[in-house]
């Protein structure tokens, strides 16, 4: 694997899917990068000091050639632009728009429903039960995974789309990770499941998972 030695700092935390999204994509590109942790657990990404750097107070951020990149799918994004090989999009331009959509459906339609701030919101402030949100979070899932097992099942190879890796598996992964914490029923989702496997044998996505970084705990 192709190394580079750019001064690279991910801001990110070791459970977030978001942040895994991101170590995915950077080992995949075989960086080298600096780890910041910020403990969602007790707020750490709304402190100033993480506020100044992402207005947002969310993980991750990569800190690059004096910039401050947020959004997992824009950094991504930006690693394979400026890290073009290998790439983590296919060369058609259809066959792009089909792992982008898996890619979005993932970021856009299943993890921001999921996300801490949702549900605490749903929690503190709607007064959910522990059984309302976990149904909620199933719900979610489930819904975007229905259709992510076809997608795989039409586009799929070794993984999500064809044999090689992907934006979209670089998304897929963590999110069945989360699904798995939440003890989501994942008996419906075969090919899904059977892929995410094949992929955590990988050694840029094993290196990625949240029980192999510094700050798990
Ligand atoms: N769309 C954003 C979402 C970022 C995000 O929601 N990160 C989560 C961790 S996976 C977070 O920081 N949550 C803290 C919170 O909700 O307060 C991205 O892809 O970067």
């Amino acid at each position: 694997m192709e190394t580079h030695d750019p001064a690279l700092i991910l801001h990110g935390y070791w459970r977030s899917g978001t942040s895994y999204r991101t170590r995915i994509a950077l080992n995949i590109k075989g960086l080298r990068y600096d780890q910041v942790s910020h403990d969602l657990r007790t707020g750490a990404q709304r402190a100033p000091d993480y506020l100044a750097l992402n207005p947002q107070g969310l993980v991750p951020a990569l800190e690059v050639e004096g910039h401050v990149l947020i959004q997992s799918s824009a950094i991504m994004e930006w690693l394979d632009e400026r890290y073009p090989d290998p790439p983590l999009l296919p060369r058609g331009a259809i066959d792009r728009a089909v792992v982008r959509s898996m890619a979005m459906l993932v970021a856009c339609d299943i993890h921001p429903l999921n996300n801490i701030r949702v549900l605490n919101r749903l929690r503190d402030d709607l007064g959910a039960s522990p059984e309302v949100v976990k149904g909620w979070i199933a719900h979610w899932i489930a819904q975007g995974f229905g259709a992510l097992e076809r997608l795989v099942a039409d586009h799929g190879g070794r993984f999500c789309f064809g044999d090689a890796l992907t934006l979209a598996d670089c998304h897929i992964v963590p999110q069945l990770y989360s699904a798995e914490r939440f003890g989501v029923d994942l008996s419906d989702f075969p090919r899904l499941v059977e892929t995410v496997e094949r992929l955590r044998a990988e050694p840029p996505v094993a290196a990625a998972h949240p029980d192999r970084q510094v700050d798990a705990g």
